[in-house]
């Protein structure tokens, strides 16, 4: 057998497991692995842990699933003595919860941080990971888990003139955590995303001037954050086993606190419809709002109704009537994109110091030494923030320039789009397993449960490995295709593969098109992960 890596004098470092990402499935790997005793290593990029909730930090950050659910579920005594603060946990709690869970669990010890992962190379006369780092480090195991995160890789626009426009530029994904001054500043905000659209009211508060350069409008519902009731949540902990058991029985992983109404838009009069709406409207985050009735994610007419319903809320928030009409979405279906919560995201253009720019009719053409210029006029700014996204589900896989049989690069085998199994492996990467990895449910479910999910699945498979001595082993290119079949038909049925979005990788210019999770839903996904680790793995092979 060859060696598929370079020659390499540097002394490795040897673990039977090397973990990728400090974030919370990195952090639960390194928990359960740790309690398994074996050898392991978590390598983290930044200072701190909490992945998603460490690097974005922007002012108005705060997760969309509430608080009681997007948490631990593995340890009985952590989940009684945590208490949230609000309904919607802000990114500052969800950071300190990181925290709060590496010092209960003695993690930190083994954790490198400031490590960036930057080279993964497979070693095939030894059957073993080479991870190379940016700092020059080398760290060797049998088996990687790479829980990079599923938007890690920011996305810049590459416009001409970066370099010579004087002012302060950000990116929301790596905000500086001493914070950023505002205060009377003329703010340019590009991405009307979900960050974007948590950060627009923000800015407005102590910016001189806000400038929302927005491309594509998106559908945005009130979050009705608040805080969190005691009662309720004395409730969820009373009955936290059971609930962590329900939730995986859903769709979403996510339990609604309002039941939707399982009933056909048409099988209501007009009327009637616009009563629906009006109450889910009132009483409805985003996500269960999409669900108030069963056909509007997959029946277009359906759908339409329920986009103009909400089309026409954004025109009665909005006063002035051009305004409300740019940010009205009206080419793409509701909900094919990730729907949107905010707090006063609407509203906040009814504000002197903010302005709206459409830039899909006027694109930003370049970067000044001022500000921007968009193919019709010139924008002086004393700060540009960009709210433009990720390379959202490849990008940080990619990123590590993972190298496996055969020298084969991953670049060259995901080239016209990523090809696994349940997200979890690709073929010809023995002993890679991947969290939320494209195919599997990612942020189509709630990620913290999920991700722990696919650690038990993955650490079962590692014992299954140990108790019968295979020392390469990984997926094929035709389980690959049962999959990918598998990913299609069911995206098929909905709203996702239509709209152009980071879901289906649109947002980054010459990446493939595919729809990068599985829309099946959680139950359907787990039952064939786990039939498969039942069966002993058919159709696995070493490699
Ligand atoms: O990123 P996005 P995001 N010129 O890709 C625009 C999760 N999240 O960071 O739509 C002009 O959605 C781009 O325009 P367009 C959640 O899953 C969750 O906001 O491509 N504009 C778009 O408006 C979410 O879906 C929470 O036309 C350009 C924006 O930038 C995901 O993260 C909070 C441009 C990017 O939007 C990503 O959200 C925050 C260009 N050249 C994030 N390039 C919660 O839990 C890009 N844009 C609530």
């Amino acid at each position: 057998m060859s060696t598929s890596g370079p020659a390499d004098d540097r002394t490795p470092q040897r673990f039977d497991v090397v973990v990728i990402g400090a974030g919370f499935s990195g952090m639960y790997a390194l928990h359960r692995l740790r309690r398994q005793g074996r050898r392991v290593v978590c390598l983290e990029a930044g200072d701190g842990v909490g992945g998603t909730w460490y690097w974005n930090r922007y002012p108005g950050a705060r997760v969309d699933i509430e608080s009681m659910q997007y948490s631990y579920s593995f340890d009985e005594a952590l989940q009684q003595e945590w208490s949230w603060s609000e309904h919607f946990a802000p990114q500052p709690e969800l950071e300190a919860y990181a925290n709060h869970v590496a010092d209960r669990f003695g993690l930190r010890e083994d954790i490198r941080f400031g490590t960036r992962v930057d080279e993964l190379t497979f070693d095939e006369t030894a059957d073993e990971w080479r991870v190379g780092t940016a700092s020059g480090e080398c760290f060797v195991a049998a088996y990687v888990i790479a829980a990079t995160g599923s938007l890690d890789v920011s996305h810049v626009p590459d416009w001409p003139g970066s370099e010579r426009y004087q002012g302060e530029t950000y990116h929301t994904s790596r905000w500086p955590k001493e914070g950023v001054d505002f205060a009377g500043k003329r703010v340019g905000l590009i991405g009307t995303g979900s960050t974007g659209i948590q950060l627009t009211p923000e800015l407005a508060a102590s910016a001189g001037h806000l400038t929302v350069f927005q491309r594509t409008p998106n559908f945005s519902l009130p979050s009705f954050n608040r805080e969190l009731d005691p009662e309720y949540e004395r409730d969820w902990k009373e009955h936290y086993a059971q609930r962590r058991k329900e939730v995986l029985a859903t769709h979403g992983v996510v339990l609604m606190s309002n039941a939707s109404e399982q009933r056909s838009i048409f099988d209501y009069t007009e009327a009637e419809r616009e009563g629906v709406m009006e109450r889910a409207w009132n009483a409805r985050n985003g996500l269960e709002f999409i669900r108030t009735f069963t056909d509007t994610s997959s029946d277009p007419e359906a759908n339409a109704i329920l986009a103009e319903f909400v089309r026409n809320k954004i025109r009665g928030i909005v006063h002035d009537p051009e305004t409300a009409e740019l940010l009205c979405p009206k080419t793409y279906p509701i909900g094919g994109k990730r729907i949107c919560v905010d707090s006063g995201y609407y509203q906040t253009f009814n504000r002197d110091n903010v302005s709206l720019v459409d830039v899909r009719s006027h694109p930003i053409v370049e970067m000044t030494e001022q500000g921007l210029r968009t193919s019709d006029a010139e924008h002086e700014l004393d700060m540009i923030v960009f709210a433009t996204g990720f390379d959202a589900m490849t990008g940080s896989m990619l990123k590590m320039n993972p190298t496996g049989v055969g020298g084969v690069r991953l670049a060259d085998r995901w080239a016209d789009g990523p090809r696994t199994v349940f997200g979890l492996t690709t073929a010809g990467f023995p002993n890679l397993f991947m969290v939320h990895g494209p195919g599997s449910p990612s942020v189509l479910a709630q990620m913290i449960t999920v991700g722990e999910w696919q650690v038990d699945w993955i650490l079962r498979t590692i014992d299954f490995l140990q108790e019968n001595q295979i020392s390469r082993f990984g997926t094929t290119t035709e389980l690959e295709d049962e999959w990918a079949a598998e990913v299609e038909a069911v995206a098929a049925r909905t709203m996702h593969a239509r709209t152009d979005s980071w879901y289906v990788g649109a947002n980054i210019p010459g990446k493939p098109r595919v729809l990068l999770m599985y829309v099946g839903g959680f139950q359907r996904y787990s039952d064939r992960c786990t039939r498969a680790a039942d069966e002993g793995y058919v159709g696995y092979v070493a490699q």
